[in-house]
């Protein structure tokens, strides 16, 4: 797969690792950048069970590329708005699971972009901001329904209008990461989630990633009778028949508290 230069990835054992290499620039993301992730995401290399997306540097991402902005007009702006939601639909709509490792700034549309992933592991370097009230602009990469979705529109709003920002324990507790790690060991934490997350079978993965978030927000007559329909398809499957069978001879681990990460 050719990507541009300010991204690569490795395979780790079915984990791609997708690294944003901008550090001169703090990974901020260009038009080239965004395709190539919309790229990586709607053809992943072969044998990829999960993605990890990270940041190389001190910072996950100073969000869009500010430069670009200069000389774009309104028709110009819808189009690149719609560049950028096409590219995150792809990592929330995908095939895998995927996580984030973030770190140092998580600003505007690198927020946007850990948002549009299903995991989110900070280490407490992170800072999350929307410096977009105070720059004179308005998010664009589906930052007000998925950021919204994650911390709720009034904190959005407060981020947006005062310029607030949230640091990594904060984070945690108000939605931002699900998970909180030491400085520097957020990428090997991430890597560990995506293996997980893929032992699951892909039936159920699709359910919890495609069918649940919408589910979470169909009028909640149609969601229960998705869930029905979902739960129903799951079930059926030869994968989950075989998994329970494990559990009830006694072949497969308990649910267990211990050593939970
Ligand atoms: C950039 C960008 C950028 C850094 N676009 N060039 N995002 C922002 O408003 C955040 C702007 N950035 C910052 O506030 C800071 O750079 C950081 C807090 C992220 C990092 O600070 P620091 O001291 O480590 O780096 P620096 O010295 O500020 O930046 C290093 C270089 O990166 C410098 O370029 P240089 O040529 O002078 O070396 C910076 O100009 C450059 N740089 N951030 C372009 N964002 C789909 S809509 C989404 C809307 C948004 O994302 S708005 C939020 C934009």
């Amino acid at each position: 797969m050719t990507l541009p230069d300010t991204l690569r990835y490795a395979m780790h054992d079915g984990v791609a690792v997708l690294t944003i290499a901008r550090p001169d620039k703090r990974n901020a993301l260009n038009d080239v950048t965004v395709r190539g992730i919309h790229r990586f995401f709607a053809d992943l290399p072969d044998g990829t069970n999960a993605v990890v997306i990270h940041g190389e540097g001190d910072h996950f991402s100073a969000g869009l590329d500010l430069s670009t902005l200069m000389e774009r007009d309104a028709e110009a702006g819808i189009a690149h708005s719609r560049l950028w939601h096409r590219a995150f639909e792809c990592i929330e709509f995908g095939d895998v699971p995927v996580v984030a490792a973030l770190h140092g700034a998580v600003v505007g549309g690198g927020l946007e972009l850990a948002a549009s992933t299903h995991l989110r592991v900070a280490d407490k370097t992170v800072f999350y901001a929307l410096p977009e009230g105070s720059r004179g602009i308005y998010v664009g990469g589906g930052g007000s329904v998925r950021v919204a979705r994650l911390i709720g529109v009034a904190r959005m709003m407060d981020m947006m209008l005062t310029g607030r920002t949230y640091g990594g324990e904060e984070g945690v507790l108000f939605g931002f990461s699900q998970y909180i790690v030491e400085p520097g060991e957020a990428l090997e934490k991430a890597i560990a989630l995506a293996r997980r997350a893929a032992e699951n079978p892909k039936l159920t993965n699709f359910a919890i990633m495609h069918a649940l978030p919408r589910i979470a927000e169909a009028d909640p007559s149609a969601g229960l009778l998705m869930e029905s329909l979902m739960s129903a398809i799951a079930q059926d499957s030869d994968e989950a028949k075989a998994r329970l069978r494990a559990f009830l001879e006694k072949r497969a681990p308990k649910v267990s508290h211990k050593g939970v990460p």
